[in-house]
């Protein structure tokens, strides 16, 4: 008999869905309605799986309102504005990114023009293993398959600058980890003119002054090359291997080859991609010295060597030599992540000078990569870490609710409440063990 929630988590399970249902827009999951009223590209990801296990329908809206914003030439833009919302609701809106004045762009939406974590694929395969109905599922993932190959495709034809088989990154935007303390470095080196930039609106709080600064003028440096390509590779400032953004690449890489094969398409030019992000990830991005992984900066041709979350998240490869994964587990557990952490897993090392327990991307811990690092936990056959992980998400949400993030130290909530990726994640953990209601999942 499979186990039930109890009451406790009846009523997690049931406020989680609250959130999800109240932050639905018809097309879309918006992370949070107050702070980020648009649909973000690995929000959706993480949304769409929670989704899966109560709403699958809307899981398949949400990801096809993502896929339809695609740009002619593959990339899945980071944001896909919402177009019936004032303008300045959220600041960079439309008016610094311009895609309406690129021909590659979507029409008539307006995006972002830069990336983020590729999970789409990983997520479209895990929304068709938790589908119950199985040719619906398979039609969409046909529908899909075409686009997910043309976004793997983008990464390999234009980001692949280091030419071994990964994807850099050209924003700290598109790591997904904001203000990691990972992009201090690459961020100071690129130096603005003195002009570049003139403060356009007031932005909110996290981050904010320099940073958010050097963050608009990188926009707006790609924005004025025309989004061009070579630009991109050659010119462009901020260019960095990230081991979480390739880790993603890699898993998503992988679940296209199990796509094609349900929808009967080839899979091996898939294998053949994954063997390289695979090789690439551990010769160029594993740091034998530090035992970790950690980003290559491309214009320096320096390892940017602080641990953070990042460093950890490629346990989810799954071909991760045995050695590597097992030090990998020794930090997590170890005092720098949750071994000194009343609520892990925090998202730079503790013992770090650049870490801050209540500021964003610097030290707090998220609902995203605790889940990240479960699944990568299975993957590794690590099942007290994986414990570990679920039992901390939990209390996490139990004590503070759906927060953005919250303090690794004593677990309170920071940042907006009600956030999407934290209730979706939570129901995914919790079908996951198959702790599903009385009343069906969709209560
Ligand atoms: C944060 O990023 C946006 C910019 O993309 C922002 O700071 O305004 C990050 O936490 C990012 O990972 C997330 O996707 C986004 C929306 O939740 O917010």
């Amino acid at each position: 008999m499979s186990p039930r929630l109890t009451g406790d988590e009846s009523a997690l399970w049931r406020a989680a869905i609250r959130v999800l249902d109240a932050n639905w827009t018809g097309t879309a999951t918006t992370p949070s309605p107050g702070l980020y009223p648009h649909q973000w590209s690995w929000d959706s990801a993480f949304t769409c799986i929670g989704l899966a296990r109560c709403r699958p329908e809307r899981a398949e809206r949400e990801l096809a309102a993502l896929l339809e914003a695609q740009w002619a030439d593959g990339m899945v833009p980071h944001i896909v504005f919402n177009a019936d919302l004032v303008r300045k609701g959220y600041f960079p809106g439309p008016e610094l990114w311009l895609s309406r004045d690129r021909p590659q762009a979507p029409r008539p939406v307006e995006t972002s023009a830069i990336t983020q974590p590729p999970l789409h694929a990983f997520t479209a395969l895990r929304m068709h293993a938790a589908a119950s109905d199985g040719a619906r599922s398979r039609d969409f993932l046909c529908w899909a398959y075409p686009r997910l190959v043309a976004q793997h495709r983008y990464l390999a034809r234009v980001r692949d600058a280091g030419g071994e088989g990964l994807a850099a990154i050209c924003h700290p935007w598109e790591s997904g980890l904001d203000n990691s303390p990972t992009w201090d470095r690459p961020l100071a080196a690129a130096q603005p003119p003195p002009t570049a930039y003139a403060r356009l609106a007031a932005p909110r709080s996290q981050p904010a002054g320099v940073d958010h600064e050097r963050y608009v003028w990188l926009v707006t440096a790609y924005r004025d090359s025309g989004y061009d390509e070579g630009y991109l590779r050659h010119e462009h400032p901020f260019l960095v291997e990230d081991p979480l953004f390739n880790t993603v690449y890699l898993a998503s890489t992988h679940a296209l080859a199990e796509i094609a094969a349900l929808v009967g398409a080839d899979p091996v030019p898939h294998r053949e991609d994954a063997q390289r992000i695979h090789t690439a990830l551990i010769r160029r991005l594993w740091d034998d010295e530090q035992r970790c992984f950690h980003p290559l900066d491309l214009r320096s041709g320096r390892r940017i060597r602080i641990a953070t979350i990042a460093s950890l998240v490629p346990l989810l490869d799954p071909e991760l030599p045995a050695p590597m994964a097992r030090r990998l587990a020794d930090l997590l557990l170890s005092a720098r992540f949750a071994g000194a952490a009343g609520y892990p897993v925090p998202t730079c090392d503790l013992q770090a000078s650049a870490f801050d327990r209540a500021a964003y991307w610097r030290g707090p811990t998220w609902a995203n990569t605790n889940w990240l690092l479960w699944a990568g936990a299975l993957q590794q056959g690590f099942d007290a870490i994986a414990d570990l992980l679920y039992g901390g998400t939990l209390r996490l949400a139990r004590q503070s609710g759906f927060r953005e993030f919250f303090d690794p130290f004593d677990g309170s909530g920071r940042g907006s409440h009600d956030y999407s990726w934290t209730a979706a994640l939570l129901l995914d953990l919790m079908a996951a063990r198959r702790m599903l209601p009385e009343d069906g999942p969709g209560v």
